[in-house]
């Protein structure tokens, strides 16, 4: 059994494998780096205790070492370019050459060791959201250790003590860090297999970032106007679809790590919240539901049995976060004449183009926008436009998915006679109630 005795620093109560571990702490392990944005297969664990390992939407999962009994990881905190979606990339921070970081994964009852190296312009620290850990592994800069100054490289090391799906970032100068990216998820699988288990996982974390048409860098002073609603710093349609075998039993974790809540919606389906950051809900307290709210600094996940064959929408319900790009400014012109509003509007600017008079449906519609920006609604689907940014994907369910296969299946073949479908209308109008000629009195 692992002990903390460790921690204190006094000669005489550390124990023997933690003496070897100060020792082999001098000897960094490599910090893997990842280049690409496009989720990466299960990563099975080659040592220590096996389980099924998740996979991460646009992201990956940290490789580790195995040191005597301790698991070891690195991560390197450091300025990186994030593509949120083909045509627009932003200069965030973040670890191992992405933003958010990989996951780390482990098993309940590992002892892992986790470096930390610092190659931002400030100084940073890494807090284990939701994590039952010593005081002193906290992460909180000043409160429980020194800020890790540019260049310097610190070690946490505890017990993972229990299962479940938790988060990490910085408690160090926040307001930027986490505005700038650094971020990501903790995935701790149960020591036994035969809890809960499932047949695909999916994790990913939630944030959002106000970046001004034509900027690359967020506004990290932003307290409420975000314009880019992101799932593991990705706008749909960049956001890898969650591929699905029919009959998987699947499991999704969900961080939220933005400033406002997020109510995430799957159609097709109704789940039940299984865990939260703070651990496994008893099968007594779950109920059924489609849409869960995951709240700000929290962990949401579901388990959902995949019986319903299609391509499902899977996204948050506020609709202004499936956008990209959008701002307040926007009149609403419903109902406005449309020749009226391009007089007006070319008295004004005369290559200003009058939209939106019948709504903001645009998907024959280009307009003009600068560089590195995004349309506020976007994505082609097999029967048009699909005109959708920000936190929107689609789960795609199929027969006949290998196992471990999560590549992209492509359209769903819809079989015949199950597509809502165009009638011709009657020739002559449905009859309506006329405006106020009630079609029988009533009794006052
Ligand atoms: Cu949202």
């Amino acid at each position: 059994m692992f002990s903390r005795r460790g921690f204190l620093g006094t000669a005489a109560l550390v124990g023997a494998s933690a003496v070897q571990g100060r020792v082999q702490a001098a000897s960094i392990p490599e910090a893997p780096h990842m280049d690409k944005v496009v989720m990466q297969p299960p990563l099975h664990p080659v040592s220590g205790p096996d389980y099924r390992p998740v996979v991460t939407l646009n992201g990956w999962s940290l490789p580790f070492r195995m040191n005597g009994d301790w698991k070891e990881f690195h991560l390197v905190a450091e300025p990186v370019v994030r593509e949120f979606a083909e045509g627009m990339k932003v200069n965030l921070w973040g670890y191992n050459g992405q933003s958010p970081g990989p996951t780390i994964e482990a098993v309940e009852g590992d002892k892992v060791r986790i470096f930390v190296t610092n190659r931002l312009p400030e100084y940073t620290t890494v807090h284990w959201h939701g994590m039952i850990i010593p005081s002193g592994m906290d992460g909180v800069g000043g409160l429980t250790q020194p800020h890790i100054q540019p260049g310097k490289t610190f070690v946490y090391e505890f017990e993972m003590r229990k299962s479940g799906t938790f988060m990490y970032h910085p408690h160090s100068d926040e307001m930027v860090q986490m505005a700038m990216g650094m971020m990501g998820m903790v995935v701790v699988h149960p020591r036994d297999p035969g809890f809960r288990p499932v047949d695909r996982d999916f994790v990913f974390v939630m944030s959002t970032y106000r970046v001004d048409p034509g900027t690359y860098l967020p506004q990290v002073n932003e307290m409420t106007d975000f314009n880019m609603w992101t799932w593991n710093a990705r706008v749909f349609p960049g956001i890898d679809p969650l591929p699905v075998r029919l009959g998987d039993r699947v499991r999704v974790r969900i961080g939220n790590l933005s400033m406002t809540n997020h109510p995430i919606h799957l159609h097709g389906h109704s789940f039940a919240v299984t865990c939260t950051d703070g651990g496994w809900i008893p099968e007594s307290a779950q109920y059924p539901e489609t849409t869960t709210d995951v709240p700000v600094g929290a962990v949401r996940v579901f388990d959902v049995l995949a019986d319903n064959p299609g391509d499902w929408a899977f996204h948050c319900h506020k609709s202004h976060h499936t956008m990209n790009a959008m701002g307040h400014a926007v009149r609403n012109l419903i109902g406005v004449s449309r020749k009226d509003l391009a007089k007006a509007v070319g008295k004004l600017a005369p290559d200003a183009m009058a939209m939106g008079s019948t709504g903001m449906a645009m998907g024959n519609m280009e307009m003009p926008a600068p560089d590195n920006t995004l349309p506020m609604m976007t994505g082609t689907g097999q029967f048009g436009p699909i005109e959708m940014g920000g936190m929107f994907t689609v789960m795609k369910i199929r027969e006949d998915l290998a196992r471990d296969d999560y590549r992209d299946p492509g359209p769903y073949q819809f079989p015949k006679g199950t597509v809502a479908y165009e009638v011709t209308p009657p020739a002559a109008e449905p009859a309506r109630q006329q405006p106020g000629k009630p079609t029988h009195k009533m009794k006052m």
